[in-house]
């Protein structure tokens, strides 16, 4: 999802807001975007009486693959509602405790492969986590492997599910194309690709109907007669389209970070150590690595995979006493530039886990970390995202060294997510 567009508008945005925030506006091709980046603005945002989630058109063109399905589903639209109600125990903390084995079993096939590489090649660190919180999603949420691990090639799901959602994204980037003939091509092959993935996911479906269907996503989903078979087949590409790479690339940046600074580093492996020791962690000791999920919040600041979230008002209002917001305008809440706000302090760019100590959280207003956006239309997988992240990194902090080559400068590709460009890390056993 990184490759499609060589931009990196959200970050030039992100440079700009010191200066124009916190609300201006930027084109992009033939989109208008009103950024919102202080945190006393976005905290009135998040205010589910005025103002609600907006599909922005970068979701909206995902409507063909993934249709009503949670992500991208209208607030009118009542499939939203008797899917979030219906979901929501798949990710408490009882079904994350479910899913916990099932991790692990994922981290060993990761271990596999990097015990190979130890010692004498580089690690690619993106390729790696994407492969592994695809198979993470795959079994924890549908029973499926991708095979990830075994395949020299991605998987062509995924490169199907990808391309879907880059021809979306060209369609609200570009001008319609001249030549009708290559948009004819274009529109045919995303027809293919569409088919293909719910041919899949039927498969999935299909394997699974009658019999026992166990408790995870898809079992709950197929045991209950709330969803039709559609809205069920766009809910499980969601899961895969939502739940992929947002996270896969929140593990390389922090990992990134981890492996940037040997103090930080050291802090983060003492604590697994002192928690875990060598075995592999159980679901609570997991929850116990306090000083770990400070430097995931923190590499969720700098870097939110989710570039941001769109809210509009649902009568006209004025924003912050002075913004006018007519109803149905859509205002984007661009997360690099609130997380760098100048509630932060005045070094926002300095990567500090302690900034996430209980009193120092206190100190700053509740809205100026949103990662997973806001309100009723907030992220439903977070826990899912923040235990299987804390669970990867504890297991290669306990199993290796990892250190960035010499010469490698963080930069991030933008698409639906930001991810960091060519990560590799040098791994010897401990
Ligand atoms: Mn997730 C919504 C970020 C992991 C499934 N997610 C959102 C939103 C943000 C977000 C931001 C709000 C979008 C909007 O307002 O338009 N999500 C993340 C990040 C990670 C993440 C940064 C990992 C890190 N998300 C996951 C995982 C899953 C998932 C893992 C599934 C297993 N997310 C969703 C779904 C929604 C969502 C589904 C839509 C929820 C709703 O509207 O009811």
């Amino acid at each position: 999802m990184t490759s499609m567009l060589q931009t990196s508008f959200m970050q030039e945005s992100t440079r700009m807001a010191r200066e124009h925030g916190p609300v201006f506006k930027r084109e992009f091709f033939n989109l208008e975007f009103t950024f919102v980046t202080g945190a006393e603005l976005v905290g009135e945002l998040s205010d589910d009486r005025r103002f609600e989630k907006h599909v922005l058109p970068a979701l909206e063109v995902a409507r063909p693959a993934i249709g009503d399905g949670l992500l991208t589903a209208y607030n009118h639209e009542p499939n939203w509602r008797k899917a979030h109600d219906l979901l929501m125990p798949a990710f408490s903390q009882s079904a994350m405790r479910m899913y916990h084995p099932l991790m692990l079993d994922v981290c060993r096939q990761l271990i596999e492969a990097w015990d190979r590489a130890a010692g004498h090649e580089s690690v690619h660190v993106t390729d790696s986590m994407a492969k592994l919180t695809l198979e993470v999603i795959g079994r924890t949420g549908f029973g499926y492997s991708f095979g990830s691990f075994e395949r020299a090639t991605t998987h062509p799901f995924v490169v199907a599910l990808e391309d879907v959602l880059n021809h979306g994204q060209r369609l609200v980037t570009r001008p319609p194309m001249a030549g009708g003939f290559l948009g004819k091509r274009a529109a045919e092959r995303n027809e293919e690709n569409i088919a293909y993935l719910n041919g899949i996911v039927d498969e999935v479906m299909a394997n699974r109907v009658g019999g026992d269907h166990g408790n995870d996503l898809l079992g709950l989903m197929l045991d209950s007669d709330v969803l039709d078979p559609v809205n069920v087949r766009n809910q499980v590409l969601t899961f895969l389209a939502a739940g992929h790479e947002t996270t896969s690339a929140a593990m390389s940046f922090t990992l990134y970070y981890l492996a940037a600074d040997p103090e930080i580093m050291d802090r983060a492996r003492t604590e697994v150590d002192s928690v875990i020791g060598d075995a592999e962690p159980t679901f609570e000791q997991v929850a116990k690595l306090r000083y770990l999920r400070r430097a995931i919040d923190e590499s969720l600041r700098l870097w939110p995979t989710a570039p941001g979230y769109s809210r509009v008002a649902k009568e006209d209002t004025v924003l912050g006493g002075k913004y006018e917001m007519p109803a149905g305008e859509p205002f984007f809440v661009l997360l690099p530039a609130l997380h760098r706000d100048w509630v932060w302090g005045d070094e926002p760019e300095r990567f500090d886990p302690d900034r996430f100590l209980p009193e120092q959280v206190r100190s700053r207003p509740g809205h100026a970390f949103k990662p997973f956006g806001t309100g009723i239309r907030a992220c439903i997988g977070r826990q899912f995202a923040l235990h299987q992240i804390a669970l990867v990194m504890s297991r290669i902090l306990q199993r290796y060294n990892a250190t960035l080559p010499a010469d490698y400068r963080l930069r991030a590709s933008e698409g639906l997510t930001f991810s960091p460009i060519g990560l590799t890390l040098d791994l010897t056993p401990r």
